[in-house]
């Protein structure tokens, strides 16, 4: 298997972490694809994928997955396993649930952030950008970690007693929130201890360390 990306993209981070966490890094062979260059909206690269993001995941038979949820729960199912996305019926609605919930509250509005009121990738990259739009995204993702926060305050990790995609999604919504300095609120204690407990798992702390 081959895994277009941008090492350190908070998107990537994503497959990624869940690569570590599954033990299955060895499988899969990394292609660089340049963001800054705007590969990612060539024709060879929009074959591929027709949204022209990253990251995709192309199998050994040649087709591509692309959507980080659709990846990790490709990768996680394949040794009968699924450590990350849930066992049972109740598992998996719980985890992509807030799964779905910290990518649209939180990292997906960071991204609309970036692209949109930020110089983002740079104006070869970024043909259309509205910076009202940007804001209030930005302000959406104020709002989601304020809403994490609440849940973090009830539960452990983001979908229950179990770490899960759920908190891989959040990670990377929190990576692209301090790439675009946005720090979490203060007073959301409980989603910055949270934090912290993920940066001492390898996973998330071998990606964060590929900034320095
Ligand atoms: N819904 C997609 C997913 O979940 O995979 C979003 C992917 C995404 O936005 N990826 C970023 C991208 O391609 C990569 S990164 O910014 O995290 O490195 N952005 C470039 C662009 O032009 O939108």
């Amino acid at each position: 298997m081959k895994i277009y990306d941008w090492p350190t993209g908070p998107y990537p981070a994503r497959v990624r972490i869940a690569l570590s966490e599954k033990g299955m890094e060895s499988e899969v062979a990394f292609e660089t694809v340049d963001l800054w260059k705007g590969e990612h909206k060539m024709a060879g690269f929009l074959k591929k994928n027709y949204s022209g993001t990253l990251p995709v995941l192309e199998l050994d038979d040649g087709a591509f997955i692309a959507e980080c949820t659709a990846i990790t729960e490709y990768l996680d199912n394949l040794d009968g396993n699924p450590i990350l996305t849930g066992n049972t019926s109740r598992e998996k609605g719980d985890i992509h649930m807030m799964s779905k919930r910290a990518e649209l509250e939180v990292m997906d509005a960071v991204s609309v952030y970036f692209h949109h009121a930020t110089p983002g990738l740079g104006p070869d990259v970024e043909l259309y950008q509205n910076n009202e739009w940007g804001l209030r995204q930005r302000d959406k993702a104020l709002r989601g970690m304020r809403y994490f926060d609440s849940v973090l305050r009830e539960r452990p990790f983001v979908a229950g007693d179990k770490f899960s995609m759920a908190d891989i999604t959040l990670v990377g919504g929190l990576i692209f929130a301090s790439i675009v300095d946005l720090p979490v609120p203060g007073e959301c204690t409980a989603l910055l201890e949270w934090y912290e407990r993920m940066k001492e798992r390898p996973s998330v702390s071998k990606q964060l360390a590929l900034k320095a």
